[in-house]
C-alpha cells in the first residue's frame, strides 16, 4: 500500500494526489500538522529531511519532492500515462514542472502566508513561533517565513511573488492560445505539466485572485481552468479534500487583501461577484 504523507491544504501535496487519483490507484494517508512541529520531528525528518510534505512511501522507502513523486508514479503505474509521448512534449512538459518547483512554489508561500497563514501564526505565544522556525531545517524558508509573518502584505518579497503568479497565468494563458502544441500544457493530453500549475490556480482562486484570468480577461487560461475543475480527479483530490474551515479563512482573508492585491497588479479594485470568484461553487 502507497503511503502519503500529507496535509489537505498543500499545493505540492495536492500535485500528487492528483496523480494518485488520474491513475485509480488507492493510498492511506497520513495526516501532518504542519504547524504543531509534527514536521519537524525526528520520526518525519529521518523521512522528509526538510520536514515539508509531501511524502510518499513505498516499498523501497520514502520519496521526497512532488515533481519526483509524480514522475514515479507515473513509472510504477505506466497506465493512463501522464507524461506527451514526444521528447519535445516531455522537455515542454519538464520546463512547467521545473517553473513551478523553481520559482511558483515559493512565490505562492510567499503570498499564502502573508496574507492568511500569518494570523494563524500571530495568535501563538511568540516563544513557541521562535521555537518553530529555530526547529526548521530549511533556513530559507524559515527566514521568508518570518519575514511574511512580521510584514504581512509590506513583506519585501510580497509584491514580486505576486508578479510571478500574475506571470505563471500569462504564460499558461500563452502557451494555450498560440495553439499548435495541444489542448493541454505539453500536448494533446492531461498530464504532469497541468498537474503541476493546477494546484496554484487553485490556490490564488481561493485567495480570490481570479480577476487575473476572469472577466474576458486571458481566456485560454480560463478555459483550460475550467477544463482542470471538471476533471474528476481535481474535484475528489483537491476540492473535496479541502477543509470547509480553511476555504472560508481564505477566502475571507483574500478579500481582506484585496485592495493591495490589485493595486499592485494593477487590476480593477471591484471584486467579482462571490460566486464567480469560487472555485470551489458547483
Ligand atoms: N519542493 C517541495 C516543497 C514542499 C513544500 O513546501 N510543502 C509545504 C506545503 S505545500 C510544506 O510542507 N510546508 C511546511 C512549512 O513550510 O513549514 C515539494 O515539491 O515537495
Amino acid at each position: 500500500m502507497l503511503v502519503l504523507y500529507d496535509n489537505p491544504a498543500s499545493v505540492a501535496a495536492q500535485r500528487v494526489r492528483l496523480v494518485l487519483a488520474e491513475k485509480g490507484l488507492e493510498w492511506h494517508t497520513v495526516t501532518v500538522d504542519l504547524r504543531d512541529g509534527s514536521a519537524l520531528r525526528p520520526d518525519y525528518l529521518a523521512l522528509n529531511p526538510d520536514g515539508v510534505v509531501p511524502t510518499l512511501v513505498d516499498d523501497g522507502g520514502p520519496i521526497v519532492e512532488s515533481s519526483v513523486i509524480c514522475e514515479y508514479l507515473d513509472d510504477l503505474v505506466p497506465a493512463p500515462t501522464l507524461r506527451p509521448p514526444t521528447a519535445h512534449g516531455r522537455a515542454r512538459m519538464r520546463a512547467w514542472m521545473r517553473r513551478i518547483d523553481d520559482d511558483v512554489h515559493r512565490a505562492t508561500g510567499n503570498v499564502s502566508m502573508a496574507v492568511y497563514i500569518r494570523h494563524a501564526h500571530l495568535a501563538r505565544p511568540q516563544a513557541e513561533r521562535d521555537a518553530h522556525f529555530a526547529a526548521m531545517p530549511d533556513r530559507d524558508r524559515a527566514a521568508r517565513q518570518q519575514a511574511a509573518i512580521a510584514h504581512g502584505l509590506d513583506a519585501p518579497a510580497f509584491a514580486p511573488s505576486l508578479h510571478a503568479l500574475a506571470r505563471l497565468v500569462d504564460d499558461v494563458d500563452r502557451t494555450l492560445a498560440r495553439g499548435g502544441l495541444g489542448a493541454w500544457l505539453a500536448g494533446d493530453e492531461f498530464g504532469l505539466a497541468d498537474i503541476a500549475v493546477a494546484p496554484y490556480l487553485t490556490r490564488m482562486a481561493m485567495l480570490g485572485l481570479s480577476p487575473l484570468w476572469a472577466r474576458g480577461r486571458r481566456s485560454a487560461a480560463a478555459d483550460w481552468w475550467a477544463r482542470v475543475r471538471s476533471r474528476e480527479s481535481w474535484q475528489r483530490a483537491v476540492r473535496d479534500a479541502f477543509p470547509t474551515a480553511a476555504t472560508s479563512v481564505m477566502r475571507e482573508r483574500g478579500e481582506a487583501a484585496w485592495p493591495r492585491i490589485a493595486a499592485i497588479l494593477a487590476l480593477d479594485p471591484a471584486r467579482p461577484a462571490a460566486r464567480e470568484d469560487d472555485c470551489f461553487a458547483t
